[in-house]
């Protein structure tokens, strides 16, 4: 145990939403039962360890603002990986939240060989389910860090010398194995360097051949090893790269195909990722569920005015609900969880600061699904849509969809009938109802 955190009480509780405590749950009340299920559950909170624990506040235009003493080129890099996790879990024990996520080089130093590399790699591993096991945290998933070596300059699978991508499947399987070893529920690939700066030196075809077989080689260890958790791919449609292959869900959806990868492989959606694709958070679970591929979420919020990947924690629970309300419509999240993949602000240096920013995020989320499951419990929408759609449970929609009309049939039919009749979108009314909802949720 460190004591880092010891502004902090032992453990954040539940004080329901008249507290005026900072350091307390006003919504998140982890053995509530909501939807005949207790919210810990349905919720399945992970702590990201890369901005919490990894980042510094470091930005483009200045260094680290942060608190990080762990951080910043000690003598003794494992030491200072040790000291770094001790804290992290302080954190995730004194928050109460069930999982953690990481990147193989967030909880590890980077050797100076491949074989070196994957030592430390394995010594944290052991220092990790240490910690697990005396706290009772568990792992949502793990995921390695292919962008930001300088070997990965140019991607990783999809990179164009055929020696990274062989070097990326070596480290996927170790990170696979890793994971595996702690009980990973999923494994993630988000594809950071997967893209193109520019046309002029890019192949397309070949890299998503490349991207292809790289994520099929996955796919095979995966069984290999009986890793029984979901294989995710976290679609983002730039940055780093002007382009990145995995842009939404629906692309991510036509690339699986392509490579019959359908079943196999899942999706992880980050809220900030959907917006920056052009889609909302709800239209990106949505299509995952109606294409068989939902997996996991990635909560953070982006800002409005500002077009890049900001990782805010999310504050916006009419935002959340409605993507909560597509999850829970969906069955719920299965193997995956609620990663918070946001950071703080660089001016939050004060260290009770992450307590607060996961406390919100955490309560903004438990808020949603309230929100959430009475929506569905009433039927609201699903009445409305249902309703909206009546006409295909209908004859002629049934002999539409059954094959039994031509196109020469439903000219006949348009012809000697009379105009359709139009009714309301009732899209002003649904949002109204949405508000209710969402002032009375308790
Ligand atoms: C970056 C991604 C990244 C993944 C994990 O934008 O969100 O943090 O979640 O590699
Ligand atoms: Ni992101
Ligand atoms: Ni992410």
């Amino acid at each position: 145990m460190t004591d880092f955190f010891t502004s902090v009480p032992e453990r954040i509780g539940f004080e329901g939403p008249e507290s005026d405590n900072a350091l307390a749950f006003r919504w998140y009340d982890a053995d509530r039962v909501v939807a005949g299920r207790r919210m810990e559950d349905h919720l399945r909170f992970a702590v990201c360890y890369w901005h919490s624990f990894n980042w510094d506040g470091l930005d483009i235009f200045g260094g680290g603002t942060l608190d990080r003493p762990w951080l910043g080129g000690s003598d003794d890099e494992l030491g200072a990986a040790k000291a770094k996790m001790a804290a992290a879990f302080e954190f995730l024990d004194k928050l109460g939240a069930p999982f953690w996520c990481f990147h193989d080089r967030d909880i590890a130093p980077e050797g100076s060989s491949f074989k070196e590399s994957a030592a430390l790699l394995d010594e944290m591993i052991d220092e990790a389910a240490g910690h697990m096991e005396r706290t009772g945290t568990r792992l949502l998933w793990g995921t390695a860090n292919m962008f930001s070596n300088p070997r990965f300059q140019a991607g990783a699978a999809t990179n164009p010398d055929p020696e990274l991508f062989a070097y990326a499947a070596g480290q996927v399987r170790h990170c696979l194995d890793a994971t595996h070893r702690l009980g990973g529920e999923n494994y993630v690939l988000w594809g950071g360097r997967e893209g193109y700066e520019t046309l002029l030196n890019t192949d397309m075809g070949r890299e998503l051949d490349q991207l292809g077989r790289f994520l099929t080689l996955v796919v095979e260890y995966k069984h290999e090893i009986g890793f029984e958790g979901l294989i995710l791919i976290e679609p983002k449609p730039f940055e780093p790269t002007k382009h990145q292959y995995d842009f939404d869900v629906a692309a991510v959806h036509a690339f699986l195909q392509r490579y019959d990868l359908v079943g196999e492989v899942h999706t992880n959606i980050e809220v900030n990722h959907a917006t920056l694709s052009g889609h909302d958070f709800a239209h990106e679970v949505a299509a995952a569920f109606a294409a068989g591929i939902f997996g996991s979420i990635d909560a953070n919020a982006g800002d409005d005015r500002l077009g890049w990947d900001v990782d805010r924690f999310p504050v916006s629970v009419e935002q959340m609900s409605l993507g909560m309300y597509e999850i829970l419509r969906g069955g719920g999240l299965g193997s995956g969880g609620l990663n918070f993949d946001a950071k703080l602000r660089r001016q939050s240096i004060a260290r009770d600061d992450l307590f607060h920013a996961h406390i919100g995020g955490m309560d903004t989320m438990a808020r949603a699904l309230l929100v959430a499951a009475e929506l569905l419990d009433d039927g609201a929408i699903e009445n409305a849509r249902s309703k909206r759609y009546a006409g295909w449970d209908q004859a002629l929609g049934q002999r539409i969809l059954g094959g039994e009309e031509t196109l020469a049939s439903l000219h006949d039919r348009a012809m000697n009938g009379d105009e359709p009749v139009r009714s309301s979108g009732r899209q002003e009314a649904l949002e109204n109802m949405v508000a209710r909802y969402i002032e009375r949720a308790r």
